[in-house]
């Protein structure tokens, strides 16, 4: 009992040591059981982003993780030593282990650094611009930076932003959602419809034939001319 005591206590020095570079540490034995359902899709790993399953110590797992450019995250089981490598920032535990107890969860900090904050509930890694830009020069932006413009999933998405927006002053954000086509369907920057909306009542209008783009403000969402400026948040996909 005493070396398995010791045992963790150096594994748990070595790995705050390590800590101090690349690897968030949360612990999700709390969190999982109070999972927010509608957010299993989005945070659910699917086996296309584990990397690698194996028995690890912590501090093997983390090293591993960290030299391996592809992984995002892992999970470790001290109970049965086993390390889980993702290429992901989502938290959700592959299907076959979702009931599983005693894994932990870590995030290399790397990817999402820079002046970016990491929501870790959502997987979100984001950064409000207080500085206004049309919304092409806000992409722009936000591809300097290796990011796209923000787009929003769902309701979640949407409460936490607008915090964000709140706390930052903004009192909008050019969004990336565009008009696309006689039909006006809203795309999104890779081209793929989107499936979530906030729009405020009596939008979208398409005030004066002219509005292709769309904003996030107080209210919802407002289609707009796309030649005005807005504040912007450019988001990192993790
Ligand atoms: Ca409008």
């Amino acid at each position: 009992m005493f070396y398995m005591i010791f045992y963790i206590h150096t594994m748990l020095n070595m790995l705050k040591q390590y800590n101090t570079s690349n690897i968030d540490i949360y612990n999700m034995n709390s969190s999982c059981s109070t999972w927010n359902p509608d957010l299993d899709s989005v945070n659910n790993l699917n086996a296309s982003v584990v990397l690698w399953e194996r028995n690890d110590y912590l501090i093997d797992c983390a090293i591993g993780c960290d030299r391996a450019r592809s992984c995002r995250s892992f999970f470790h089981n001290p109970t049965n030593e086993t390390c889980l490598a993702s290429s992901s920032y989502k938290r959700g535990l592959p299907t076959d282990k979702a009931g599983q107890q005693g894994w932990n969860y870590y995030t290399k900090k790397q990817y999402c650094d820079q002046g970016y904050s990491f929501n870790q509930t959502l997987g979100l890694c984001y950064k409000l611009y207080s500085i206004s830009k049309d919304c092409d020069n806000a992409m722009i932006s936000c591809e300097a930076d290796g990011a796209k413009l923000l787009t929003i999933r769902n309701e979640a998405e949407y409460s936490f932003i607008y915090d964000v927006m709140m706390k930052g002053s903004a009192p909008s954000i050019c969004i990336g959602l565009r008009a696309i086509g006689a039909n006006r369907e809203w795309m999104s920057w890779n081209s793929q419809a989107a499936s979530y909306f906030k729009w405020d009542i009596y939008q979208p209008d398409n005030y004066l034939g002219k509005e292709n783009c769309v904003e996030m403000f107080a209210y919802g969402y407002n289609d707009f001319d796309c030649n005005l400026a807005k504040y912007f948040i450019c988001q990192r996909f993790i």
